[in-house]
């Protein structure tokens, strides 16, 4: 089985990929809103179809990418049948389970940190995915919509912790960087439920943890409650339109040699390489204005702001590079020639100077 575990760092979400099967038939759990282009982009680079995202809550600390995947790959949604949200393609309760590419998930209701909390496992109980019910080391907050610190800790010694003692636990977040723990792990060592610690030295606990709201919460919850679709239907994942594009996972928004050589007039073409591989063999598109990548900081002033650039090199490393620097500094409509020069050439467009 495939599987990635990936990280918003704004507000230290877990995503998780899952994949099987000859067409790799893909689910996520817990997409991020604005990490929607990254896991398109990875799934596309992985060459996978996502059949399902399926949320382990209604977050109240990030929107969820559940509807932007949607509208973009075509995916189903599944969630809480508890969890009050519409727009869901599918409402999950105890025992349902989550076909993909012949493995399954089964769903586990784990109530606490909100009324409609669920958590997912895998056919073989070899991995679970706990949202925000336990955490690594810690536990999601009770205080709101509809938590119960007695619901949780039930949730927990008769969902989770009833699972064999090497089912590795993937939690929704984690604030320090940790990643996965294991039954056998938390059921030891988690300081609020593991052990011998009773429901109410539990709620005791939770009683006092005296958390500030989530700040994005006012928008998080509504937004969620729509499966972080939007009032308008609109929106939709804020694309570039100048040229068709592609976004890959290392976040870089790349061009196809076919579309450079048709428009080559209409955006600036910067070449970074060292000035001895721009007179070299390979040659360089004409046009292309020759800033080396150690010189691009201090001479960005020669770019014009109301054109695209097109950022070129040998391979297509280099110039994403440069493409990110040029975004950081502000230039609005960058992109990095997929494959450099050597697949320009490889394609058989036309080049100034260079050798056969
Ligand atoms: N500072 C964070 C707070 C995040 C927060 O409250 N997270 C929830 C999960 S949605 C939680 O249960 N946190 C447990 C904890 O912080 O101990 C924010 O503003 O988003
Ligand atoms: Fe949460």
């Amino acid at each position: 089985m495939l599987f990635r575990q990936l990280f918003d760092q704004q507000s230290s979400t877990y995503t998780y990929l899952l994949a099987e099967g000859e067409g790799g038939e893909a689910v996520l759990i817990d997409p991020v809103f604005e990490q929607a282009q990254r896991d398109a982009a990875l799934i596309g680079e992985l060459g996978l179809r996502l059949a399902w995202t399926l949320e382990t809550h209604v977050h109240a600390d990030h929107v969820t990418g559940a509807s932007l995947l949607k509208q973009r790959l075509g995916s189903r949604i599944g969630l809480g049948a508890n969890s009050g949200a519409a727009g869901a393609d599918r409402m999950l309760a105890q025992g349902d389970r989550i076909a993909f590419g012949g493995r399954t998930l089964e769903v586990r209701e784990t109530p606490g940190h909100t009324a409609g909390c669920l958590t997912y496992v895998l056919d073989d109980r070899s991995m679970a995915f706990t949202g925000d019910c336990l955490l690594i080391r810690g536990c999601g907050r009770t205080d709101f919509q509809g938590g119960s610190a007695g619901a949780l800790y039930r949730s927990v010694q008769n969902q989770i912790f009833s699972l064999p003692d090497a089912c590795l636990l993937y939690p929704g977040h984690d604030y320090r960087g940790a990643t996965v723990s294991s039954v056998g792990e938390e059921t030891r060592f988690n300081p609020r439920l593991g052990g011998e610690r009773s429901e109410a030295d539990f709620a005791g606990y939770m009683r006092n943890l005296n958390l500030a709201h989530p700040k994005k919460m006012e928008i998080a919850v509504p937004a969620n409650l729509r499966c972080g679709g939007f009032e308008d239907g609109g929106a939709g994942m804020k694309e570039p339109d100048w040229a068709p594009l592609t976004l890959s996972f290392a976040g870089i928004w790349e061009i196809e040699p076919y579309w450079l050589e048709e428009h080559a007039g209409d955006v600036q073409i910067v070449d970074v390489r060292e000035a001895e591989e721009f007179e070299g063999e390979l040659g360089h598109l004409a046009g292309a204005r020759l800033i080396p990548l150690g010189e691009l900081g201090k001479r960005q002033d020669e770019l014009a702001r109301d054109r695209p650039i097109v950022t070129v090199c040998r391979a297509g490393g280099r110039s994403a590079q440069a493409a990110v620097m040029l975004q950081q500094a502000g230039f609005q409509r960058v992109a990095n020639l997929a494959g450099g020069m050597l697949r320009w050439r490889a394609e058989r467009n036309m080049v100034d100077g260079g050798g056969i």
